[in-house]
This record gives C-alpha cells, sequence and structure tokens, in this order.
C-alpha cells in the first residue's frame, strides 16, 4: 500500500494520521538555531494515533557512531544467541556498549520530552536494544509491547482526557527508511483499543512462539499480513520515533542488501504516579535486561542518575524461556480484564469496554480476557 495512506475504514476510530499531517509535523519540528520543536500535532498524534515522529533530534556524527557501534555489536560472535530471530533481527540490551548512555540522557531527546511535558524525576528510562534487521530478512510481525495489561493505567486512555501513556518507545532508525528497508508500521490508534480484533490473532510479542522463522508458511500468519488502517512510518535517520507501548506495530521485510538497524529505547513518563507493583515491575526489566548499565555507565553523563530506575530484590523468572523472550512471570501480556486485577483496574477497563463497547458491540466479554 502507498506509504501512510490512512484507510477511514480502520476499526479502532478516533485517528488521523494520515500522510499529509504527518509530513508537516516532521517539518515543523526544528527551528534554525533551535532544537527540534513539539507541535500541537505531534501531542495529537501520540494521544489519538499512538505514534509521532520529531525529526532530527540526532545529528548526524551521533547516528554514525552509533551505527558503528551498533555494526560491531551485531558482528561479535559472542552476541549471536540474541540475533537468532530473522523477524526481530537482533535484539540486544543496549547495556552492552557504554556509548548508549548519551542516548539515553541525550540533552536533545530530554527537550523534547520536556515538550511533551515529561521530565524527571517522574520519567525514567527503563530499557533499550538495539534492533538490526539483516539484509533480505522477513517482516516483524505486528505486536504491541505493553505487559501491564492487569494495571489501570493500560486502560485509562479511552477517557477523552488522557494523562501521558505509562511507557513510551523512543525510536532512533541509523539509516533513511522506506517499505524497501523495513519501515515501522502501525495501526493508529489501536494502543487505545485493548479489544482490537488482531490482539486475539497474535502469539506474545518477544516470546518463543512467534520467532519460529525456519517453519514455513510464516507470511499467511496474522502478524505478517496487511491489516485495514495500518500505516506505514518511513523516517530518516536520526529522527525521532515516539510512541505508545501498547500500539500495534511491527515492522516491513527488509528487501534490501544492507542491514536497517534502530535503537529502541524504552521509558516510563509519569514512573511516580504507577502502582508500587508497576514500578517494581519496571525495575525488575531494568534490572533484568540492561543491569550492565549500573557498572560505570553513568559517570560523566549528565542526566543519566536522575532518570535510572530504583533497583528491587524480587524474583526475576521467566517463563522458562531464554535470554531472547522477554516474558517474565510478573507481566500480562494479553489485553483485557483479568480477575486478579485491582479494583481501580477493574474499573478502568469495565470504562474503556464501554466506551469500545458502543463503536464495535459483541467484542466485550467483562469476566475475562478478550477472545482468548
Ligand atoms: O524493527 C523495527 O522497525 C521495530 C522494532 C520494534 O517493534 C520494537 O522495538 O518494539
Amino acid at each position: 500500500m502507498d506509504l501512510l495512506v490512512f484507510d477511514t475504514r480502520m476499526p479502532v476510530g478516533g485517528s488521523h494520521l494520515r500522510k499529509a499531517l504527518f509530513s508537516a509535523a516532521r517539518c515543523c519540528s526544528s527551528v534554525a538555531g533551535a532544537g527540534p520543536r513539539v507541535t500541537a500535532e505531534h501531542r495529537r498524534q501520540l494521544a489519538e494515533d499512538g505514534v509521532t515522529v520529531v525529526a532530527g533530534v540526532l545529528a548526524p556524527d551521533f547516528v554514525t557512531e552509533l551505527r558503528t557501534v551498533s555494526a560491531s555489536l551485531c558482528a561479535d560472535p559472542s552476541l549471536a544467541h540474541l540475533q537468532e530471530d530473522a523477524f526481530t533481527g537482533s535484539l540486544i540490551p543496549v547495556g552492552r556498549d557504554a556509548a548508549f548512555a548519551q542516548l539515553v540522557a541525550l540533552p536533545a531527546a530530554l527537550d523534547v520530552f520536556g515538550q511533551f511535558g515529561w521530565s524527571p524525576p517522574s520519567l525514567r528510562w527503563m530499557s533499550g536494544f538495539v534492533i538490526s534487521k539483516p539484509g533480505q530478512s522477513p517482516s516483524l510481525g505486528w505486536h504491541q509491547d505493553g505487559w501491564f495489561w492487569d494495571e489501570q493505567v493500560a486502560y485509562e486512555q479511552c477517557a477523552p482526557a488522557a494523562p501521558a501513556p505509562a511507557q513510551v518507545f523512543a525510536m532512533y532508525y541509523l539509516a533513511d527508511t522506506s517499505a524497501a528497508n523495513g519501515c515501522l508500521r502501525v495501526l493508529p490508534g489501536s494502543h487505545r483499543a485493548p479489544g482490537h480484533a488482531l490482539h486475539a490473532a497474535l502469539g506474545r510479542a518477544h516470546s518463543e512462539e512467534v520467532r519460529s522463522a525456519s517453519e514455513g508458511g510464516w507470511q499467511q500468519r496474522p502478524e505478517h499480513g496487511e491489516h485495514a488502517g495500518a500505516v506505514d512510518v518511513p523516517v530518516r535517520a536520526g529522527d525521532l520515533v515516539l510512541g505508545d507501548a501498547r500500539v500495534l506495530h511491527g515492522a516491513r521485510r527488509n528487501s534490501t542488501d544492507e542491514r536497517r538497524s534502530l535503537v529502541t529505547l524504552w521509558y516510563m513518563p509519569r514512573f511516580d504516579g504507577l502502582s508500587n507493583r508497576m514500578q517494581q515491575g519496571v525495575s525488575a526489566l531494568h534490572q533484568h535486561q540492561c543491569a550492565d548499565v549500573r557498572h560505570g555507565w553513568a559517570e560523566g553523563v549528565p542526566h543519566l542518575p536522575g532518570l535510572l530506575p530504583p533497583l528491587v530484590h524480587q524474583g526475576l523468572a521467566s517463563d522458562g524461556a531464554g535470554e531472547f523472550d522477554h516474558n517474565l512471570k510478573f507481566m500480562d501480556r494479553t489485553p483485557g480484564f483479568v480477575a486478579s486485577a485491582s479494583e481501580a483496574a477493574r474499573e478502568a477497563y469495565c470504562t474503556c469496554a464501554l466506551a469500545i463497547e458502543t463503536v464495535e458491540s459483541g467484542l466485550v466479554d467483562k469476566e475475562d480476557k478478550w477472545g482468548r
């Protein structure tokens, strides 16, 4: 399909991501002599569509440095086990190289976050990965990265005056992207549609069950298909793609012979306002995936110490899979109400479910997970 053409028949409603608006947001986001500027359109896109692009956040020299570091990590034989999934490509924690400390606490990015209203100490960084798709690799399947679907914050954005997302991705592609080399694609508005039909058809994100590239027929699986309302998000190297963790997204196949790499960083814009249980989950994920950063990383990088979540001591058991599997026991990756959730989560879920019910009757089951 054409890039960024918005299909008005999309099932989740309320979204207006269109090529013209998207381009306008990119063009207007930089002012000569100043850092990138966040516009009302960026805010609207993030709130309603679940993703926006702030152009030109990384200087070209820094992009080159990050590309060199990423390439050397991908060439490191000791990290081969983190590159076995042909769909994702590499999934190498940024803690493997201190060069990424500068990126996590980059003043230009913190300035952008500040314009969205997110600042330390409530803004915390959780984790990050070098995701590098080799040339001639298949698409990365549709998925969402929310792991807190038993929490109130997973559902409160169905309310009209929605607060900041609980978790956002900051993606920096290290090369210009297009449909040919595996650009990002998203289903705008799906972060606010936990009853979206696609959820029930997908396996858990970044788990063993969705990484069997060797199996034939992957092209026919729903996570690799075309879906109504989906848009491509091609960017230039160094742009910042900011998105809600819950938005359904994936990447097109890389049909070129060049690697296509990005760094995905995960931030919690309002860590202080999260439940204790979720704060502990953030800290546990941080420790599990990026513990290396505590060993000397923060030294000499202004702002970084204030972005790190507190450490916790709790079980970090995974569901039995290897280091590549990003599913720990406390995570709830499936949208929809679960009986063990708190009363606050139940109320938020019901409000959200009622809002969706008026749009899509028949999808709502208040007693159990949607569609499962
Ligand atoms: O590879 C990409 O373009 C997207 C990566 C992604 O989906 C993620 O970091 O969650």
